[in-house]
């Protein structure tokens, strides 16, 4: 028994499969983890008093959540069902500034590797909208993994200690938020 929405939807638009569906759903849960990661990651560096470093991952937290938002709504226009799971706990505390970018770079490559599954299951479903959809998130990765690394090479330099990293901590206050990209 549909109800009338499902019918209207079904006859308006081609609906994304289900195997597509289940995906889409467990990439908004891994975009939420990166939210929670990120966040716990400020709430150390606050700790530390890397309070600019602390604001660059609020707003990581931030563009995370808008990362799963864009998910959430795909599938809902694709006529989907939203599932939303439990979020897993993220790590509470690192050695430093330089274990935390290196925690980093490894998460955003791994979210690649989602992504990049992402897109293989979209092709073979034949599903162009999905695959047109998802190449947003391909090139967003390709320029989050430029910037880690190059905080992280930057932190190397520095030893991620002393007046360079005073310095880098007052540039990393000045980044903004920039949702639209
Ligand atoms: Fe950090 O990346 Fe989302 O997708």
């Amino acid at each position: 028994m549909h109800t009338l929405a499902e019918i209207f939807i079904k006859h308006c638009i081609v609906m994304i499969s289900k195997k597509l569906e289940e995906e889409l759903n467990k990439q908004i849960n891994a975009e939420m983890y990166s939210a929670y990661l990120y966040l716990s990651m400020s709430a150390y560096l606050a700790k530390e008093n890397l309070n600019g470093f602390s604001h660059w991952m609020k707003l990581q937290f931030e563009e995370e959540q808008a990362h799963a938002m864009k998910f959430f709504q795909y599938i809902l226009d694709r006529g989907g069902d939203v599932k939303l799971e439990k979020i897993n706990q993220p790590k509470l505390s690192w050695k430093g500034i330089v274990d935390v970018f290196e925690d980093v770079a490894k998460h955003e490559q791994y979210i690649t590797g989602l992504i990049n599954d992402l897109v293989d299951v979209a092709i073979q479903e034949k599903d162009h909208a999905t695959v047109a959809m998802l190449q947003w998130y391909v090139s967003e990765q390709v320029e989050e993994e430029a910037t880690v690394s190059e905080l992280l090479d930057q932190l190397h330099i520095i030893g991620g200690k002393g007046s360079g990293l005073f310095m880098l901590d007052r540039e990393a206050k000045s980044r903004s938020l920039s949702l639209t990209k």
